[in-house]
């Protein structure tokens, strides 16, 4: 029987038991419906944690929680597991590495990311000191990595995994290319990591971030913690010269430009008009939405457009896969004001495919979209064909949800509006 784990399918520190269970052929299965904030504040989860945190792992003798030692437990599962190590000094080290990764690379990765996510005061000593001890940290590991694959021993043990989904949230979310190219034998390894089956089983394809998310305005609230007034940064600090570039560049301020896309012609399109009859529509739906969308549609004003994931084939986890479209849908938040979208997943096997269909304002995708969310070039877009009946069907079938489509049941069907 498939043991449960409370958490979000989008923490890394979720994938280290899954990816330990891949390894052992053990069956970890996540909670289903789990919502963060909600399902981690119930009186039956405090009582599988009383922090309220994620994860946690149901066992048959009783709640897990720490991420770390969840991994453990399911590495352990395996008597004769090649994830903890064969001798007594491989054990140790394989302790040792997973100790170093927590404490000196994830603990500085989380002092440089949840100020710029939001989740604590932007300080920019604090994020300097942050740097300088990761810069320490993984000068470590690369000089270690120079002369082995893997940490310890010759194959994947529990001390890989953690360091590299460690790594993973750096990587994917505040190391820019720049950071990570002074440690080359560290690239080399998490690339070699990520891309093993069993690592690619969980995370999907891995895409390093081509920038570090900017300093919030000082003029945001922080999310959950409150900093005390004489904590909070003035103003925002302009870069200082001893600064990482990457991190000196998103500091400084930008002149808000208008977007060109305001200074179109007025449209007979009024996207929130759209929006809300496509939610307010709950029967009939072909009758009243697809037509009124029809009858409200400015082929001068806006254009519509089919995207096509370019890599179907490594679509072969589902919650992987919903992640991946659900993370495009958040990053596509900044064009809220011009655009609509749907996306479907399509299948009942993997691989799944993922389809979708926008309208965006304008003759073309919006540069800005195409400039700021990196998911655009992973898609194949192609301009719909209005003069194409087969073309204008499969955009009232892709606004529907229409099943079966193409043939193949829909897994899920998400809407940006
Ligand atoms: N050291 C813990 C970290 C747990 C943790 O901080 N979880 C966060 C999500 S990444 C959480 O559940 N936060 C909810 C809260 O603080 O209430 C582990 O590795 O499991």
């Amino acid at each position: 029987m498939a043991l449960i784990l409370h958490a979000a399918s989008t923490n890394k520190n979720t994938y280290k038991a899954l990816i330990a269970a891949e390894y052992n052929g053990v069956q970890v299965q996540l909670a289903p419906n789990f919502e963060m904030g909600v399902s981690n504040k119930t009186p039956e989860f405090l009582k599988l944690n009383p922090l309220g945190k994620v994860p946690v792992l149901e066992t048959p003798d009783g709640p897990v929680f720490e991420s770390n030692a969840i991994a453990r437990y399911v590495a352990r599962l395996k008597g004769d597991s090649s994830l903890l190590g064969s001798s007594l000094i491989d054990q140790a080290h394989v302790d040792q590495w997973i100790d170093f990764s927590s404490l000196e690379i994830d603990a500085n990765i989380l002092k440089v990311l949840l100020p710029r996510v939001g989740f604590a005061p932007y300080l920019a000593p604090v994020e300097e000191a942050a740097n300088a001890a990761l810069k320490r940290a993984l000068g470590a590991l690369n000089t270690h990595l120079a002369s082995s694959t893997y940490l310890v021993g010759h194959t994947v043990t529990l001390a890989d995994i953690i360091t590299t989904l460690n790594l993973y949230l750096g990587f994917t979310k505040v190391l820019v290319k720049s950071f990570t190219s002074e440690f080359p034998h560290v690239e080399r390894y998490f690339w070699t990591l990520v891309n093993q089956p069993n690592f690619r089983k969980v995370l999907g394809q891995v895409k390093q971030t081509e920038a570090i998310i900017p300093i919030p305005s000082a003029k945001k609230p922080v999310k959950e913690t409150k900093p005390k007034a004489k904590e909070q940064p003035k103003k925002e600090a302009k870069p200082e010269p001893e600064k990482p570039a990457e991190l000196a560049e998103e500091e400084a301020p930008k002149p808000k430009a208008k977007n060109p896309l305001d200074l179109l012609p007025p449209s007979k399109l009024i996207l929130d008009e759209w929006k809300r009859l496509y939610s307010n529509t709950k029967t009939n739906f072909r009758e009243v939405a697809i037509k009124g969308f029809w009858d409200m549609y400015d082929p001068e004003g806006y254009s519509l457009w089919f995207c096509d994931y370019k890599y179907q084939d490594e679509n072969t986890v589902s919650f992987v896969t919903l992640n991946k479209v659900g993370g495009f849908l958040q990053r596509m938040d900044l064009a809220r004001k011009y655009a609509f979208g749907k996306m479907l997943v399509i299948g009942s096997q993997p691989p799944f495919k993922v389809k979708g269909l926008w309208l965006f304002r304008g003759q073309e995708i919006p540069q800005f979209v195409i400039d700021e969310c990196y998911d655009m070039e992973l898609y194949e877009w192609t301009k719909v064909d209005l003069s194409d009946e087969a073309q204008k069907e499969r955009v009232n079938q892709m606004i529907e949800d229409y099943e079966p489509f193409e043939g193949e049941p829909l897994l899920d069907a998400k809407c940006f509006k």
